[in-house]
């Protein structure tokens, strides 16, 4: 099925009735004293204003989940169960509500919206409702850390919001989350949701706004932070929360190879390039951006890849056949193309990758590019990868480890000793062997290097949720 014209109607019905959204904190949606304005980046059309918050917003959406916390935390781990199961449930009741929405302020295709994006947030709060059941008996001694401050981007925005969400509530903590500023509506209407399965007040507030808004949080009195976003303000956030004690954990950006050995099934392998940089527009923190293969089979990967690209369709992100949606915002598309034009006049060539009239781009790869070229080293976080080729294992290690990131790569290989022997020595924190871009609530998903530290999801992502047990004092022994 695919969302029908009422489904789109519905989302545009939500949106004309509320017109202007408030913060959500302590049960309810404030009156708004600033507001900015938040658009369909595939028409440019104005979707609705949304909430501008300052430091007093943060702080009385922080005193809210202060006070709903010991609470929350006194609940047994059952009645924790039943909260996030009614949220799973509730946001599987209104997926294709969720899908428009997420699609119109987004621009991400609804195929993937529908498929991907939501399932995936209903399988999250499932999976963590079993964890609050769970706590006590897997992590015994532990205490939740209190209030958590979450800052999310804009690419996966309800998802990331259920990845942050999920494992906090589930260990006993309650949050103020900040959705970014490109995309702040699912949030709200997962605020209303929260609302409507009677969560107790406090226990999630959702305060919009900008990268002010987020620091904001940061200088709150909360006891983690827990952010998704670019590598400079990670590096920020890093710097201003240094000797405060306080938890952080960091999902940034990444640069990661997309190996093909010349064993692998070419025609798998160029599948996986579609879900691995096309996928989302490429805008995906683990995108496989550098696309590195065996030179032996390079020129007929490249052949199929190249078909491959040609039949992917850009257009309007509602359209159920779209396989390319718009890029979220003018000053995305401006910074993709601007990385593409300093790679090309640094010597690449860029194969497709066309600017298209509004928020769109073209997929496309740039070929012939050396490794100190700005297209090989920067995130360019669009639809535009990039190809070379390795003569050995050990060189396609080399240049899959030459980067400042270490979030995801993706090896390609018939042979099982030889993917394994590879992803034992790919410095990324996740590693895909004959596949891209899956992702599952059991399996942490986190980075090293400048990707980041911390994991989310599965036992080690409740963990960064946790405080773990003092350590006992060794019990006095007496001078003998
Ligand atoms: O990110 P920002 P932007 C990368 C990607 C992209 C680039 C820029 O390369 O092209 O970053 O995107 C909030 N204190 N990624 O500018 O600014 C902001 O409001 C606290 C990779 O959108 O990092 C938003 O909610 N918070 C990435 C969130 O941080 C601040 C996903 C992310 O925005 C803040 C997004 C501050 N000083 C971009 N400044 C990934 N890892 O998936 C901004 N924010």
């Amino acid at each position: 099925y695919g969302p029908s014209v009422e489904d789109s109607a519905a989302a545009r019905d939500w949106l004309a009735a509320r017109g202007t959204f408030g913060h959500f904190i302590d049960g309810d949606f404030t009156d708004p004293a600033e507001t900015f304005e938040t658009r369909d980046p595939a028409t440019g059309d104005l979707l609705a204003h949304v909430a501008q918050g300052g430091p007093d917003d943060v702080a009385a959406a922080v005193a809210a989940a202060r006070r709903a916390q010991p609470g929350w935390a006194a609940l047994t781990g059952h009645a924790r169960a039943r909260f996030l199961y009614a949220l799973a449930r509730h946001v599987q009741k209104r997926e294709r509500f969720l899908s428009v929405l997420e699609t119109l302020d987004n621009g991400k295709p609804i195929r993937e919206a529908r498929d991907i994006d939501v399932p995936l947030v209903a399988r999250h709060f499932y999976h963590h409702a079993g964890w609050a059941e769970l706590r006590d008996a897997q992590f015994p001694g532990h205490a939740p850390l209190g209030v958590c401050g979450q800052i999310i981007p804009w690419n996966f925005p309800l998802l990331m919001l259920a990845w942050k969400i999920a494992p906090a509530l589930a260990a006993g903590n309650t949050v103020v989350l900040k959705p970014a500023e490109y995309t702040p509506l699912t949030a709200l209407a997962f605020a209303e949701i929260c609302r409507e399965i009677g969560l107790p007040k406090g226990v999630v507030n959702i305060v919009t706004g900008d990268g002010a808004t987020g620091a904001a949080l940061v200088a709150a009195e909360v006891d983690k932070i827990a952010f998704t976003g670019s590598t400079e303000v990670g590096r920020g956030i890093a710097t201003a929360l240094a000797g405060t004690g306080r938890k952080l954990t960091l999902e940034l950006g990444g640069k990661s190879p997309f190996v093909v050995m010349e064993d692998a099934d070419l025609d798998a392998a160029v599948e996986g390039v579609v879900d691995g940089i096309w996928f989302n527009q490429g805008q995906v923190c683990c995108a496989g951006s550098r696309i590195l293969v065996a030179e032996s089979v390079a020129e007929r990967f490249e052949a199929l890849m190249r078909a491959r690209m040609a039949r992917l369709r850009v257009g309007p992100p509602l359209d159920k056949s779209t396989d390319i949606g718009a890029i979220v915002d003018p000053v995305q598309k401006d910074r993709i193309l601007s990385i593409c034009r300093a790679a090309t006049d640094a010597g690449a060539e860029l194969v497709g990758g066309e600017a298209q009239e509004g928020c769109f781009i073209a997929p496309g790869y740039l070929r012939d590019i050396a490794p100190a070229n700005p297209g090989m080293e920067q995130e360019i976080f669009g639809p535009i990868a990039t190809l070379s080729t390795f003569r050995t294992a050990d060189e396609a290690v080399e240049l899959a480890n030459n980067t400042r990131y270490g979030l995801a790569a993706s090896v390609w290989s018939e042979s099982a000793t030889v993917a394994t022997d590879l992803a034992a020595r790919i410095k990324a924190g996740v590693v895909w062997i004959n596949a891209a871009n899956l992702f599952d609530a059991a399996a942490p998903f986190g980075g090293c290097r400048e990707s980041g530290y911390g994991r989310e999801g599965g036992a080690a992502g409740m963990l960064d949720y946790l405080a773990a047990p003092a350590v006992e004092a060794a019990p006095e022994t007496a001078p003998t």
